[in-house]
Parts: C-alpha cells; structure tokens; sequence
C-alpha cells in the first residue's frame, strides 16, 4: 500500500514527461519545449554518469590487490559499478525532473495520458537492458573462466589445505612436507585443494580476492596467483564456532628462489 502510494506519487510525474515526449514525436505537441527537457536530462545525467564513473573507477573496496585474480575481480567490479551508476544517474534524473517540471498542480485531479501500446518504447526498454545483462553476463562469463581454468602443469603448484576449527594446515605433496604457514612462490599459479574436517569453513586472503568453501566431505578448489611478494593472512570467512574470528594462518609470498630454499628446511626438519 504505502509503495504503491510512494510509487505512484514518483512514477506519475516521470511517466507524464514520457508521455509528453511520445507526443513530441508524434508532433502534437509544442517540440521546442519537449526537446528542450529532453536536452536538459540528457545533459544533467551525462554529467551525472562521468562524475559517478570518475568516483567509481578510483574505488578500491579492499585496499592492495596482489593477485591476478584480485586484478580481473576488480576490473569487472568497476565496469559493473560504472555501468550501475550511469544507470542510477539515468533514473534519478528522469525522477527529479519530472518532479520538479511535470507534478501535477494545485487543483490538478485528471490523469496522465495511457501509455498502452506505444510499441517503440516497449521494445527499447526491454531490448536495452537484455542487451546489458546479456553483455555484462558475458564478461562475468569469461572473468569466470579464466579463474577456473589450469595453466600449465609443470608450473602449477598443489596444496592441499585442511581446515579444522579453529586452524588451517598446508599440505605440499609434491615436496612431501606439512606447514601451518602457507608459502607461495610470486607469479605462479597455486591451486589448492579445501578440505574441511568438521564444519563448513571459507579461504580468504582479501587482497589476493576470491574466497572459497571448504566444506565437509568434499573437495573445493581455488586458484591463486599471487603477484605481490609479502606477507598476508588467511582467515576463515564462514561463521564456524566461538574460535571463528581467530581462524587465521599466515601467507607468505616470496621469490621462486627463496621459495626452493624455504622447501629444503622444512625438508629437513
Ligand atoms: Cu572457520
């Protein structure tokens, strides 16, 4: 009820600018006037769009990207919100501007003119935004993609990462050796292997990007490839008990070189 009454009071004015439009183009109408509104929206939401796109593109939600990952999550975050916020300016223009130019005066009981049937329109506003989710689905798509997928096998690194609550242990099976730090050689692809032995846990590095499930009795993969030597931290985001907050195990990023030489001592030991 109180939406409709919202909506109603919003949609009218804005559906009477639209009518008024249609009728400029079928010419009944004054068309300098109309065109001139038209201009003028035209123009504010424009300005409105390029200011949000400008904010936008220099948002960084989750401070130091340091993966490839992280890098293609964040792209496509920033088009996704450019193209909402062109969107949003869009629609709050319209909306504004006809409540300021087109609301009903004082005295004023009549409706606005039926929108029924006027072709064109219905198209546009259907095939306009099927052509944006088809398009933004495919670059979802393909970002999608190249996270999942394998590079080669020799360059690739397993881990096999068990979760238990309330700490997570690294498993290299390659170099046979077991570690509560997770050391990860600079620009090479890492997948690991989530496992969890008691309750559903999630890996989560904020600045290398995706998260991952580990859930019990099954096998979850991510694929990261760190780009950043430095020093980060896993922590659990999936609520798993009273210890959950303090779920966390170092990551340590380092050099191809140090990494071998980091393998050999835990060999070693
Ligand atoms: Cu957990």
């Amino acid at each position: 009820m109180v939406f409709n009454v919202v909506s109603s009071s919003l949609l009218r004015p804005a559906i009477t600018m639209i009518q008024h439009s249609m009728i400029m183009v079928d010419g009944a109408q004054s068309e300098p006037t109309m065109k001139r509104h038209l201009i003028i929206v035209f123009v504010v939401a424009t300005v409105l769009a390029t200011v949000l796109a400008y904010v936008f593109s220099q948002v960084n939600l989750i401070p130091n990207p340091s993966s490839e990952e992280r890098t293609h999550i964040d792209y496509l975050m920033k088009v996704l919100l450019i193209i909402g916020g062109a969107i949003f300016a869009l629609i709050v223009t319209v909306f504004t501007y006809s409540l300021l130019f087109f609301r009903s005066r004082p005295g004023d009981k009549g409706d606005g003119l039926p929108l029924k049937g006027y072709s064109p329109l219905e198209m546009a506003w259907t095939a306009i935004p099927l052509l944006i989710v088809l398009v933004l689905g495919s670059y979802g798509g393909i970002v999608l993609n190249r996270m999942t997928s394998d590079e080669s096998p020799q360059t690739v690194l397993r881990v096999n990462v068990t979760s238990a609550r309330f700490s997570w242990q690294f498993e290299y099976p390659e170099y046979g050796i077991t570690s509560f730090v997770l050391e990860l050689p600079v620009n090479r692809q890492t997948i690991l292997y989530l496992q969890s032995t008691d309750v559903v846990h999630s890996f989560w590095v904020p600045e290398f990007g995706p998260k991952q499930d580990a859930v019990p009795g099954m096998t979850t993969e991510l694929r990261i490839t760190p780009q950043k030597e430095g020093q980060y931290q896993v922590r659990c985001s999936q609520l798993c008990g009273y210890g959950h907050s303090f779920m966390t195990a170092p990551v340590s990023v380092v050099s191809e070189d140090r990494f071998q030489s980091w393998v050999e001592q835990q060999r070693r030991q």
